[in-house]
Formats: structure tokens, C-alpha cells, sequence
């Protein structure tokens, strides 16, 4: 599937929920489809790279437990941050767990998710009850859902049904589920957004089975609309540089799809 022919802004006049309208229309208004994967385990440089790379990016995207100094204070900071640089923050967490038990590690804990984290995502394998059971602490606090549909990994086991099946739950849910983690777009419906991991000008992959293509080939063939970055642009001698040419080569794309470029 191609992918939207239509602008970000055209298509957040489709959406049930609130923040995805607010999602595409700040791609538009920022200029970039850039999510950044910061994978970083202190939190001086995760708020270093929000600092930093903040002006070039829509989302960024966390894993919280990996922070080996983690204080409430970091997030504090980093929606300050968000704020400060407009881009929404995406906490990583693939909750895979029964509604009650979602709910609890979304909502409480230590890192208190819901407080701060704008996008979550979630494995649609254990069912709808998962989807409901986040939507209950989500939506209150207006936060949206990304359903994981297709990984970027070597051997994964989310088929063609899998996803299909991703899509159906999805729909039962469309104010609070948004969109897609996937390799592919899913629907023609224009109210969904695909974000791809695996994302990378240079390598195939690495040696733990995660699996490469370029910007280009996400939006412009795959039909994704935002590409997620980490060690492409962290890996690099200067990242502000590396994530410019991200973001120059994912807006492109995404110009080019809609005939702008
Ligand atoms: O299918 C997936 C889904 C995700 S969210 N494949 C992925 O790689 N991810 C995440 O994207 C992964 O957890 C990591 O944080 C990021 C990719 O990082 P990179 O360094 O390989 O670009």
C-alpha cells in the first residue's frame, strides 16, 4: 500500500482523536516527520538530545526503563522541553499484558507513565481488553495509542493475519488508538499514522536481528509516515548534523508522495 496521497494537515481533519490531529498537523508546521529513538541510559543525555535535537524532530521517543539515574524530575524536564521545542513525547513500553495489568504499569509505578508521556504503544496479542484497559487511564488525561502491527526485526512472527487482525481492534478504538507501529500502512483511511522503526542510510542491520531500510523507502514505498531513528543519528560524530539529513530526507519523501516536490 502506497500510503495517503493527502497532506498531514488534510488528514487531521479525519481524526477521532485530538492529539493525532495535533501529531500531523505539527509535521506539517515543523517540517519534519523525524521521530527520534533516544536510547540513551542517563538522563543528562536524553535531556541533552531533547535539548539539541528537539528543533528537529515531531516525537521523541523514550524507553524509560533503560535510565539507570531515573528521578521524576527527568520527566519533568523533558515536557518542559517538549514544550519548549513543540514535539510530543512516545514512551516505548509495549505494554503485552491484560487490561487490569496495563493499567497499573501505565498509570502507577515508579515511572508513572500517563503523567508524561503523550503516545504509548502496545502488542494487540492478548486482545481488545488491553486496548480498553489503557484507553480507561488514557484518554482522561487526552493521551493516545499506537498498536504494534509489524516489527522491523529478522524472524518476527506478526504475519499478514496478525496485522490485519492489529487493524480490526484498532478500529474498534479510533479515539484513542491513532495509529501503528508497522512497516507498511495498513489502510487507506486517512486518519491513521504509520510510524517505522529500522531506519537507517547505511546497514543492513545489526547483529541482534534488527533490520534496516532508508527514509525514502519508508514513506515513499511502505506508505509510513513518520521514520523513527536511533543509532543513525546517535551513533553519529555529530548528531545534530546526522538528524538533519534524516529529517531533510523523510520530509522529502513524504513532499514528493503528496506531488509537492
Ligand atoms: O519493530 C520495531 C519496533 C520498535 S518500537 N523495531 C524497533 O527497532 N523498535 C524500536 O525502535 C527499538 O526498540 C529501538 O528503540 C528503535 C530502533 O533503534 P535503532 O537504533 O535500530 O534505529
Amino acid at each position: 500500500m502506497r500510503g495517503s496521497l493527502l497532506s498531514y494537515t488534510e488528514r487531521a481533519k479525519h481524526c477521532p482523536s485530538a492529539l493525532a490531529a495535533q501529531f500531523l498537523r505539527l509535521m506539517d508546521e515543523k517540517q519534519t516527520n523525524l521521530a527520534l529513538s533516544a536510547d540513551v541510559t542517563k538522563s543528562d543525555e536524553l535531556l541533552a538530545l531533547a535539548e539539541q535535537l528537539g528543533p528537529a524532530i515531531c516525537l521523541l521517543k523514550t524507553h524509560i526503563d533503560i535510565i539507570s539515574d531515573f528521578t521524576p524530575q527527568l520527566t519533568k524536564r523533558l515536557m518542559e522541553l517538549a514544550k519548549q521545542h513543540r514535539f510530543l513525547i512516545f514512551e516505548d513500553r509495549k505494554f503485552a499484558d491484560i487490561g487490569n495489568t496495563v493499567k497499573h504499569q501505565y498509570e502507577g509505578g515508579i515511572y508513572r507513565i500517563a503523567d508524561w508521556a503523550d503516545i504509548i504503544n502496545a502488542h494487540s496479542l492478548p486482545g481488545p481488553g488491553i486496548v480498553k484497559g489503557l484507553a480507561e487511564v488514557g484518554l482522561t488525561k487526552h493521551r493516545a495509542l499506537l498498536l504494534l502491527a509489524e516489527m522491523s526485526s529478522a524472524g518476527h512472527l506478526m504475519n499478514a493475519d496478525y496485522a490485519a487482525n492489529t487493524l480490526a481492534i484498532a478500529e474498534s478504538f479510533p479515539e484513542f488508538v491513532i495509529g501503528f507501529i508497522t512497516q507498511h500502512a495498513l489502510s487507506t483511511d486517512p486518519h491513521w499514522i504509520y510510524l517505522t522503526p529500522g531506519v537507517q542510510f547505511n546497514g543492513s542491520g545489526d547483529k541482534l536481528g534488527q533490520q534496516y531500510i532508508s527514509p525514502e523507502h519508508a514513506i515513499l514505498e511502505k506508505g509510513n509516515d513518520v521514520i523513527i531513528v536511533g543509532r543513525g543519528i546517535l551513533a553519529a560524530d555529530d548528531r545534530v548534523k546526522a538528524a538533519k539529513k534524516y529529517r531533510d530526507s523523510g520530509f522529502n519523501a513524504y513532499l514528493q508522495r503528496c506531488g509537492g516536490k
